[in-house]
């Protein structure tokens, strides 16, 4: 991705860039977004818009008019024009979008008009990019912005827009800024021994432990954070007409999957998507296990091995008239490595729970009777247990962090201990400075006051185009 950005009047404008903001859904959609952004867009804009009577171009003003096409002065769109000049638009630079009519031929038409003016299709994640590099974002902002667009849940993006409103990097500067600061001191020391009164080490010591301790709180939040952002993949698995899809069916409240009292009804995985505690779930439901010889049976077992063997997390469903079966027990022997609830379904069959021999798993079993509903909340609960066990759980957390700085601030702690050691051992103040100035550019790596070229790049290239 290029960076080359120019300076004209103080005002950092690039290159001008274009493209379709919104989602591309063919023949649907009310409305699609082309953007522009950079020193040519009012120019181009200007070209390929024609405002009838006396609309003002102006900041901030939203006129209405028709796009046409310059070449064969044909009308492509009937559309309304927002303008936003810099420095007050989400770039900084000079930013016009065309609100055109749904669908894909308009905005498409409208796009290749304004490449045809001179503009360049924006990189994934370019109008962010310029965002950030013009100071309107920092680094953990904008990748809030990415969180916020691809959040699969209520709590998913409620923490994203906290990071887009920079509620992570104030504290994060805030560190960084106590590192400085200790840096300063030590430095100090170095280059002017004589004049200033020595360094208390226990003051010293205790401020590092101080940030040490909130960036850990922070590190707390990245588990969370991943779960939130990616969800979780959970597959039910069992033997045949055990209820797997009426456990389905009961969690998802839906008639999703096929239901019947024959066994192996279920012949491919069926999926829903689910909410629990804030997390994304993608449920799957597979085919009953079992030694098959239809064709199509079988293909669908192997689906569910597979389904089983990549899910996040295994729900082993038995049925509890029937108790722990052989077949059961040879189930079990192929997937008790992955992490698994035992679902323990139709107890609405059973007279005595406590007349089950289950085998030990880490969590404990959940009762249902899919058929009439019952057991879901445990189950939730129970999942909710296995991923989050005692760390934090969605609704405490205001904040949360993804991996790379998770990454960056893992560092930071192992730079920070490192001083801490450093003095306890009693070397000279250069080597303080060593660890110090890696905690600094760690924290610099999250809030992106440090930051090299190819780390944008990487960052910015998971973006959507438009975004
Ligand atoms: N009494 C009772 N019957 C249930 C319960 N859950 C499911 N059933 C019945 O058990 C039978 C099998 O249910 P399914 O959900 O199709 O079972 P499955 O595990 O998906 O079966 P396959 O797709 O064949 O592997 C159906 O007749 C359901 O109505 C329950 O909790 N109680
Ligand atoms: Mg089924």
């Amino acid at each position: 991705m290029g960076l080359t950005l120019e300076m004209s009047s103080g005002i950092v404008q690039g290159e001008t860039i274009a493209a379709i903001a919104t989602a591309i859904v063919p023949q649907q959609g009310s409305v699609g977004i082309v953007r522009l952004s950079g020193a040519e867009a009012r120019a181009i804009a200007q070209v390929l818009f024609h405002a009838p009577g006396q609309q003002l171009w102006a900041s901030h003003r939203i006129l209405y008019g028709y796009v046409r096409d310059p070449q064969t002065q044909q009308t492509v769109d009937e559309a309304l024009l927002l303008l936003m000049w810099s420095p007050r638009s989400y770039t900084r630079e000079d930013v016009v979008e065309f609100h055109c009519h749904g669908g894909i031929m308009a905005v498409q038409r409208v796009l290749q008009l304004c490449l045809a003016q001179g503009a360049r299709l924006a990189e994934p994640g370019e109008f962010t990019l310029r965002a950030f590099l013009n100071g309107r974002l920092d680094l953990t902002q904008a990748e809030s912005v990415a969180d916020l667009v691809s959040a699969q849940s209520p709590q998913a993006a409620q923490t994203a827009l906290a990071g887009v409103q920079g509620k992570l990097t104030g504290p994060i500067r805030e560190l960084r800024s106590a590192c400085l600061d200790i840096l300063a001191e030590v430095e100090a020391r170095i280059d002017f021994e004589d004049d200033l009164p020595p360094l208390d080490e226990a003051a010293v010591t205790k401020q590092l432990a101080q940030v040490w301790q909130s960036v850990t709180a922070i590190l707390a939040t990245a588990h969370q954070g991943e779960l939130l952002r990616s969800g979780l993949k959970v597959a039910i698995v069992g033997r045949p007409n055990v209820g797997k899809s009426s456990l389905l069916n009961a969690w998802s409240r839906s008639d999703r999957a096929i239901v019947t009292d024959l066994p192996g009804t279920t012949r491919d995985v069926v999926e829903s998507q689910l909410v629990v505690g804030g997390i994304p779930i993608r449920v799957l439901d597979t085919a009953g296990i079992r030694e098959a010889s239809d064709r199509v049976e079988k293909m669908g077992i192997e689906r569910s091995r597979s389904a089983a063997q990549s899910a996040d997390l295994v729900i082993f469903t038995i049925d509890a008239q029937q108790g722990w079966t052989v077949a059961d027990e040879e189930l079990y022997h192929l997937i008790h490595h992955r992490p698994l609830i035992l679902v323990i379904n139709k107890t609405d069959l059973l007279e005595a729970k406590s007349s089950l021999s289950i085998p030990e798993v880490a969590w404990p079993p959940v009762y249902t009777a899919a058929a009439l509903n019952r057991g879901i909340e445990d189950l939730e609960n129970t999942i909710l247990q296995a991923v989050q066990g005692d760390r934090l759980q969605a609704s405490d957390i205001e904040i949360t962090i993804n991996q790379r700085q998770a990454a960056a601030l893992t560092r930071t702690c192992a730079a920070l201990e490192q001083v801490q050691t450093t003095i306890m051992n009693q070397l000279p103040l250069d080597f303080w400075t060593i660890d110090l100035r890696t905690a600094v550019q760690a924290l610099g790596e999250v809030t992106g006051e440090e930051i090299t070229e190819s780390m944008l790049d990487e960052i910015f290239s998971r973006f959507c185009i438009g975004k």
